[in-house]
């Protein structure tokens, strides 16, 4: 095994600190609103980013060399495995998250493949113990295998169905079997390229079958996780059925698996689909159905999911205060979905990137706590709404109105009462008070 030989346990050093390789922010035991930075946090690494990233691209093959990479055997993926929970050991990141390919290479046919799978997750299972570093989701690769060129769960071809459903099964048994807080279904091709050959209904009705047997599979083994479903509007189809929040809400509401499955909403996604990622949280966690974060960003001037580690402390501020508003990570994290630049071609790069990443959303942790401290955002934002609070808002709120009744109010007082301003300059200056 050839890890990280030449890195140490990354240390918190404090905000004063100028060595690159140390968090300047988050110290894991600091307590924040009555619970440790670690249990806020919750902090995930991806297996395919972090251990399957090449570097590749449209445009050229993989530009990283690992020095622990050989062929794609099992034991290779086993050694790789043992790299893998080093760098989050010494990362102090306490959950990590897979799908199934990553892991572990595909066989000649799905018996193999299974073997494979088993023979890796033994060792995950012992690295997870020596570790103590948890499975935070597990996920099934049903976009890369060409047999998925049309989809899986909804794809035209039955068959391709049928193969998914068996992967899934799979990976529910293993993440069971990994004790994972959860599983995530990404519709990596379950959308179209175009609707002239596209039976979106008969599509979609399949993807909620498909959804059904999973949750119905999960409890015939007892799996209790969290089941989540992530947007993401377009990439690799042109539109992808889990497009954001709000559609994909609707679906789980329509066919009946709102009790089921709640959302993992990733930055770039969100802003893939012209929203920002406070938005998607806030729709979510508003609508009860705030799951797990997939912690990363997008580049403003490239229009693809970039899948860039945060260093924005706005962004992760935002994201703190909403998290915390809706009570905070229960079975979900904080999973970086993100990959180093093609650029970033040495596996130091893979802490420079964490690190960094870690350390900006301990800081919008804290500022996010401060804000919450003083009340004022909260207290502004109330008073807006005061016409809520009592006389004609109360009533309406409390039910006790129509429209027979509205009229009646509004002609005996014949207009709306002077508007206030909206002070936007004035709510972005106090956040920037605690920004900065
Ligand atoms: C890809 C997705 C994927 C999911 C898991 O864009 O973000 O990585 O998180 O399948
Ligand atoms: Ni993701
Ligand atoms: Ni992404």
């Amino acid at each position: 095994m050839t890890g990280f030989p030449n890195v140490q346990k990354i240390a918190f050093e404090g905000p004063d600190s100028k060595n690159p390789l140390v968090f300047r922010h988050y110290d894991e035991n600091e307590v924040v609103e009555g619970k440790t930075m670690k249990d806020h946090l919750r902090f995930s690494v991806a297996y395919w980013h972090t251990m399957r990233g090449t570097g590749s691209d449209p445009f050229g093959p993989g530009t990283m060399l690992r020095p622990w990479e050989g062929a794609d055997t099992v034991d290779n993926a086993c050694n790789r495995v043992r790299v893998f929970f080093e760098f989050c050991e010494k990362l102090s990141a306490g959950f990590y998250c897979f799908h199934d390919r990553d892991v572990a290479p595909e066989g000649g046919n799905l018996a193999e493949t299974n073997r494979n799978l088993d023979q890796v997750v033994r060792v995950l299972k012992e690295e997870q113990k020596r570790t103590g570093v948890k499975l935070l989701w597990g996920t099934a690769n049903l976009f890369s295998n060409p047999r998925y060129v049309h989809g899986a769960a909804t794809s035209c071809n039955a068959d391709a169905f049928a193969h998914a459903a068996a992967q899934v099964k799979k990976a529910l048994e293993v993440t069971k079997e990994l004790g994972g807080a959860g599983y995530v279904f990404w519709g990596g091709r379950e959308g179209y390229q175009n609707l002239w050959n596209t039976d979106m209904k008969r599509e979609v009705d399949h993807l909620a079958a498909f959804m059904h047997m999973a949750v119905d599979y999960a409890r015939r083994i007892g799996f209790t996780g969290q089941f989540y479903f992530e947007p993401k509007p377009k990439e690799p189809t042109k539109h992808q059925y889990d497009f954001d929040s709000a559609a994909c809400i609707n679906f789980l509401r329509a066919y009946d698996l709102a009790d089921h499955v709640k959302m993992n909403i990733e930055t770039n996604h969100a802003t893939l689909a012209g929203h920002t990622v406070e938005h998607e949280l806030d729709y979510a966690g508003s609508q009860g159905f705030l799951g797990s974060v997939d912690a990363n960003t997008g580049d403003l001037l490239l229009g693809w999911d970039t899948d860039q580690f945060p260093t924005d402390v706005y962004l992760t501020t935002k994201i703190m205060l909403i998290i915390m508003k809706y009570g905070g990570l229960t079975t979900g994290g904080l999973n970086f979905d993100a990959k180093v630049r093609r650029e970033s071609i040495e596996p130091i790069d893979l802490f420079h990137a964490h690190v960094g990443g870690m350390d900006t959303f301990a800081k919008g942790l804290k500022i996010a706590a401060a804000i919450r401290a003083d009340g004022e955002l909260a207290a502004w934002v109330k008073d807006r709404y005061a016409s809520w609070d009592a006389g004609i808002g109360a009533e309406i709120e409390s039910g006790k109105h129509d429209f027979a009744s509205l009229e009646k109010y509004m002609l005996a007082q014949g207009d709306v009462r002077a508007n206030q301003s909206g002070r936007q300059e004035a709510f972005e200056n106090l956040v920037n008070r605690y920004v900065f």
